[in-house]
């Protein structure tokens, strides 16, 4: 019997931009496709999605939305991919244990970020933008997103707002202390929950300027620690939705799920759907305006990392 060793770069399929940009050391931003086809509707999804891309080239960097597509791991889509993701229709939420299935049987995936962060390592890419991470869920502690894990393996500096507080976000936050996750603020002190500015929590370290976040990336990397970094950026405050209202929608879609017993993959993608429904455009709206502004620290952080 023959052990073939194929690499991983057999899989991927870079768009020429991407390619070219991360060939000449200019500046390169993923993107992440299950808040496309998983966690905004359509065809809000669709307009967030290039309007991610035209963000991170306004500030100068190249966008690398990633997926999977017939198998293949694709990193930067044409109009006809993000269009394919964003109708959605047998397109399935892909974490790290299911890449292996979704690339034997040629199908179709949105990647989550611990999925997207593994891909843009693959290619090099050192800086991802999306909106909120997956963390431990509230009254589940054991169950535990991939995100995590692979923040702690996977050398790419992650940029949110934080998390929603369908988490556990003081238990997230010790999940990422325990396995030597460096939080960073950018521009405040505390962990943001993704509608809201503020948690109350701390983060590790504030910092006020592209170059201070970049500099404590190349740290982490250059004193051979490896993993990620979090970055994590409030939702801009004239998009910021009253605490009192979020807990309520959060607290009746968590009783939804109870109800119906929504467990496992489909648990984040049902409170997200609930939580939209139940807050009305107000809650996409604050959605987008953090992606945006995540794309746009991310495309700085980027600069100045190539730099
Ligand atoms: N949180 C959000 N919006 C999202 C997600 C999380 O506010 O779209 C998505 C991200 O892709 C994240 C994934 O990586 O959900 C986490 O899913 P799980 O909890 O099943 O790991
Ligand atoms: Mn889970």
């Amino acid at each position: 019997m023959t052990l073939l060793k194929k690499p991983a770069q057999d899989w991927l399929v870079l768009k020429a931009e991407v390619e070219e940009a991360l060939k000449a050391g200019r500046p390169v931003v993923a993107l992440e496709s299950t808040l496309i086809a998983h966690g905004l509707p359509f065809p809000t999804n669709l307009e967030t999605a290039h309007r991610l891309e035209e963000v991170i080239r306004a500030e100068g960097a190249t966008p690398a939305t990633i997926a999977v597509l017939g198998g293949r791991l694709r990193i930067g889509l044409d109009n006809a991919g993000l269009e394919r993701l964003a109708r959605g229709g047998n397109i399935r939420k892909v974490s790290r244990r299911d890449l292996p299935i979704v690339v034997a049987q040629g199908g179709d995936g949105a990647t989550t970020v611990a999925a997207t962060m593994w891909i843009a390592a693959q290619a090099g890419i050192k800086v991802f933008a999306t909106g909120g991470i997956g963390g431990v869920h509230r009254g589940q502690p054991f169950d535990v997103s991939a995100d995590l894990p692979e923040l702690a393996r996977t050398p790419v500096a992650v940029v949110c707002a934080g998390a929603k507080s369908i988490l556990d976000l003081p238990l997230t936050l010790e999940w990422l202390e325990t396995w030597g996750v460096p939080v960073l603020g950018y521009g405040t002190d505390e962990f943001p929950a993704f509608y809201t500015r503020s948690s109350g929590l701390p983060v590790d370290a504030r910092v006020d300027s592209p170059q201070a976040a970049a500099e404590i990336i190349r740290a982490r990397w250059d004193l051979g620690l490896g993993g990620g970094v979090l970055i994590v950026a409030p939702v801009p405050a004239e998009a910021e939705l009253p605490a009192e209202v979020m807990e309520m929608a959060i607290a009746q879609a968590l009783a939804a799920a109870e109800e119906q017993g929504i467990r496992g993959k489909a648990i984040t993608p049902f409170l997200l759907a609930r939580i939209a429904e139940i807050t009305g455009g107000d809650s996409l709206q604050a959605n987008v305006a953090l992606l945006e502004n995540n794309a746009a620290i991310a495309a700085r952080i980027a600069g100045a990392l190539a730099a």
